[in-house]
């Protein structure tokens, strides 16, 4: 059976490619969500890509990985500088989990160094774009597989 991924995104990043090009680039999130399913496929990996800006129900699928994906990889935008609540969500799940940010979030505003995610995830990649994400399910491939 091959491995199980989710996937999710926090708030905002559903605006990709309609603000901001110089800092997230100029591709939309459609496309991010082809980049990432295009990559699974390739890696024969099944991937659930899921977006929200709600913080609870970002908490709730989190929850609801358990027993059901093998890992995961997030991207919780603003929230991964906020939110405890995901935090103690991945810590309760406990699956492997790898941060990704597509901008580089440590050369920029001060409040961006902070991740509460990174106290639970055991890797982070940021600042490269699209790319992060499949660094991000290879990484979990070579270690589950
Ligand atoms: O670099 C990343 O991936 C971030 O997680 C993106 C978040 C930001 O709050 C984090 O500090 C770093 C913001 C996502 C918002 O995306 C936009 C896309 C288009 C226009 C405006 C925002």
């Amino acid at each position: 059976m091959s491995l199980k991924i989710l996937v999710l995104n926090g708030p905002n990043l559903n605006m990709l490619g309609i603000r901001e090009p110089a800092i997230y680039g100029s591709n939309s999130y459609s496309a991010l969500v082809e980049y990432i399913k295009n990559h699974a496929k390739a890696s024969e990996i099944d991937v659930t890509v899921a977006q929200s800006n709600h913080e609870g129900e970002l908490v709730t699928m989190i929850q609801q990985a358990l027993n059901v994906y093998d890992a995961i990889v997030i991207n919780a935008a603003a929230y991964t500088h906020t939110s405890v609540a995901i935090l103690d969500a991945l810590k309760a799940v406990g699956l492997p989990t790898v941060e990704v940010h597509l901008s580089d979030i440590n050369a920029r505003d001060e409040f961006r160094k902070w991740s509460y995610v990174s106290l639970y995830a055991e890797k982070v990649i940021c600042g490269k774009g699209f790319l992060g994400y499949a660094e991000a399910i290879d990484y979990l491939k070579e270690k589950l597989n």
